[in-house]
């Protein structure tokens, strides 16, 4: 069979030959018990990374984000949240199930929420208002196109809500792509926030994981939400090994993959009918709307597969395609010819 081309997710990523080796090969120990040395040095180098005192390594960036959110809110209280952030669309309403919370969506510019919207939307102390506690943060913003919330953005975001007595977390499943295209170190985008949420199993090709990073306080509670949600692993140190190799060596390499993606975006946008806003390319995410073809992303999808090109349908006229390692610059033009066809055969 000819070779997919998955450009669904970057989740779709397979560890490396060198990562499979270190995994092999992992010390390992009682996660639970706080006893996995490779565990531990990756929340350790994460925690440095960050600039933070503490990480916890969890299951997935849904397990990381909830129990960071549980952490800061609970019963009774608001989160605010952009309208279509992961946390809020994505997440099988965690925050009112697992936090029991409610969440608050604010509409942002391309995924990136106003610092004024947001100054609006927290609560006063009122006997009829919920608190809120929490302002969550998306960068980059999956749905929005993988856009980048300026620093300065955050920084204004961060002083509105600490004044106001709430915390900011940041879910920065892909902030290393972040971290590449702005040229901006973690430790900045991190000293802006109160927990960061990243993913080592999107862009930077690990098999399983992410981490949360904060306060030692913080990072504890996260430590108790994560046993409760069955989150506490054992040999875990088999997953952090290639945790550990991502972080050190997978970074850099992200900018291939924004260079994939606005090289493939400019080649959707020259095609009838295909629209792009090629002001949210900045990152490894694009997203195109079919709408003026007259088909839907579905009836796209399912053409792209068979001609071997996985995409994911994204609304009913929007389709994601998301590049990362395993998908070379020939790989995007392969799926551009296929797309190209496609469109063609639609016109006649
Ligand atoms: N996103 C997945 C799907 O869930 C949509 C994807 O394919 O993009 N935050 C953000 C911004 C994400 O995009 C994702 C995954 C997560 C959190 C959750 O990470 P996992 O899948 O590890 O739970």
């Amino acid at each position: 069979m000819a070779k997919r081309i998955d450009l669904r997710s970057d989740t779709v990523t397979k560890p490396t030959e060198e990562m499979r080796r270190l995994m092999a090969k992992a010390e390992v120990g009682d996660d639970v018990y706080g006893e996995d040395p490779t565990v531990n040095r990756l929340e350790e180098l994460a925690a440095h990374m960050f600039g933070k005192e503490a990480a916890l390594f969890v299951t997935s960036g849904t397990q990381g984000n909830q129990v960071a959110i549980a952490s800061f809110a609970g019963r009774g209280d608001e989160v605010i949240a952009e309208a279509e952030s992961h946390v809020f669309f994505y997440e099988a309403a965690g925050i009112s199930a697992i936090a029991g919370a409610q969440t608050r969506q604010i509409p942002g510019d391309r995924g990136v929420l106003r610092p004024a919207d947001v100054r609006q939307a927290i609560r006063n102390k009122d006997i009829h208002q919920p608190r809120t506690a929490l302002v969550c943060i998306e960068n980059t913003h999956n749905r929005a196109g993988g856009t980048i919330t300026p620093i300065a953005t955050l920084q204004e975001i961060h002083e509105i809500a600490h004044a106001a007595g709430a915390a900011v977390h940041m879910d920065g499943a892909r902030l290393f792509n972040a971290v590449v295209a702005t040229g901006i170190g973690e430790r900045e985008w991190a000293s802006h926030v109160d927990t960061v949420q990243f993913c080592l199993s999107k862009g930077l090709g690990a098999p399983v994981g992410s981490l949360v990073v904060g306060s030692r306080e913080v990072i504890d509670r996260a430590r108790v939400w994560r046993k409760r949600l069955g989150g506490g692993m054992r040999q875990a140190g088999v997953l952090a090994a290639p945790g550990l190799w991502a972080l050190t060596n997978m970074v850099e390499r992200l900018a291939d993959d924004h260079a994939n993606a606005r090289h493939l975006a400019e080649q959707l946008v020259a095609m009838s009918g295909v629209r792009v806003d090629m002001e949210t390319v900045q990152t490894n995410i694009v997203i195109c709307d079919v709408e003026d073809t007259g088909r839907t992303a579905d009836e796209f999808v399912g053409a792209l597969r068979r001609d071997g090109v996985l995409a994911s349908a994204f609304g009913p006229t929007q389709i994601r395609f998301v590049t990362h390692k395993d998908v070379s610059r020939s790989d995007i033009d392969t799926a551009v010819s296929v797309m190209a066809k496609l469109v063609a055969s639609l016109r006649r």
